[in-house]
């Protein structure tokens, strides 16, 4: 596909090319896409339109919603529900699994998404981004329970993000047709092809970690930062260096775009709130692990693929450790010792 294409045309391509493709796939993608158009408007207009700040609710997680929290989990229902392109979906910011109107016609596909990660950034004007993930309904389920969705991440028929960033981009990628990165052009509002099958450089200099919890760390974490700290001077024979915007969206998107390391790690202050990590498996971890898999990175709990965890829930939390694969792989080396 030649660069610039629009994000309508390349799926519509990609569809040609599977054999018995209904159009249902390249509906779902434009629904999600016209979704974050909307969000990447409001987010850009901020405080012009009196959305930031917070609301007066908190969510399943017991995290304060920000008021583009919800109004942005509004606008994916909303672009979502009516299509016939999805049987059901679940969000970060919604406790339960959305069941679709009765009357609404149903797809074969499952949506989970975060509609916008990193909000605790978004009073301070820092990348922010919407995660989704698509899995398929089990056949004939039309209204599905929570039984439906919990499945393993290598099950995603695809994954991407949407980052709010300078300019908005939109990055997915299928289970087998890798990564690509599309560039919204404001001016006619469409998604154009900037970065096709998007390499991850096997090794790298820089990790991302938030340090402030150095303290609750494992031994592994521990021994893997302090050796990239050690520089040129220790056994890594080189000098490191570090970024942590807090904000995995555009920490993903630093790491397919020039490599490096991305770890929130479970840690001691977490596992004394009784959680196995910070970030959520089924629709921040499973969406971002499998580009990084596409792309040709590794992404692990320490012990485990990510994308092989079985989960118990929706709102499952897991450690997550991604990117280079040669860094990553030493991580995994490391809890193993
Ligand atoms: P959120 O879903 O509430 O926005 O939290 C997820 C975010 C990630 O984007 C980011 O990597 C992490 O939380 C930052 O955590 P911390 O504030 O502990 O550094
Ligand atoms: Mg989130």
């Amino acid at each position: 596909m030649h660069i610039g294409t629009t994000l309508t045309n390349y799926i519509i391509e990609t569809q040609r090319q599977i054999q018995g493709a209904t159009g249902e796939f390249t509906g779902l993608l434009n629904d999600i896409a016209v979704a974050c158009k909307k969000i990447s408007d409001l987010v850009n207009k901020g405080d012009l339109i009196g959305v930031l700040g917070s609301a007066e609710s908190e969510n399943i997680q017991g995290e304060t919603q920000k008021k583009l929290d919800v109004i942005t989990n509004e606008v994916f229902l909303e672009a979502l529900a009516h299509n016939g392109h999805v049987a059901g979906m679940a969000s970060e910011e919604m406790d339960e699994i959305v069941q679709l109107p009765p009357n609404a016609p149903r797809g074969h596909y499952l949506v989970l998404f975060d509609p916008l990660d990193g909000s605790s950034n978004i009073d301070v004007n820092v990348s922010v981004g919407t995660i989704f993930s698509i899995i398929k309904a089990p056949p004939g389920v039309t209204n599905p329970t929570l039984e439906d969705f919990l499945q393993p991440g290598v099950q995603q028929c695809a994954a991407g993000y949407c980052l709010y960033g300078p300019s908005t981009m939109m990055v997915f990628a299928t289970r087998d047709r890798g990564v690509q990165m599309f560039t919204l052009d404001k001016d006619f509002g469409e998604f154009l092809l900037t970065h096709e099958n998007v390499q991850i450089p096997e090794d790298t200099a820089e990790f991302a970690i938030n340090a402030s919890n150095s303290r609750f760390w494992e031994p592994a974490i521990q021994k893997y930062v302090d050796e990239c700290l050690a520089g040129a001077q220790g056994l890594r024979g080189k000098d490191f260096n570090m970024r942590w915007i807090a904000s995995m969206v555009a920490e993903v998107h630093r790491i397919l775009t020039r490599g490096g390391v991305f770890m929130y790690p479970v840690d001691a202050k977490l596992k004394s709130k009784g959680q196995e990590g910070k970030l959520r498996l089924m629709y921040e971890a499973n969406p971002m692990s499998l580009l990084i898999e596409q792309a040709g990175g590794v992404s692990s709990t320490g012990r485990e693929r990510i994308l092989d965890v079985q989960p118990q829930g929706i709102h499952q939390r897991v450690p997550v450790i991604l990117g280079s694969k040669n860094e990553v792989e030493r991580i995994i080396g490391y809890h193993a010792a």
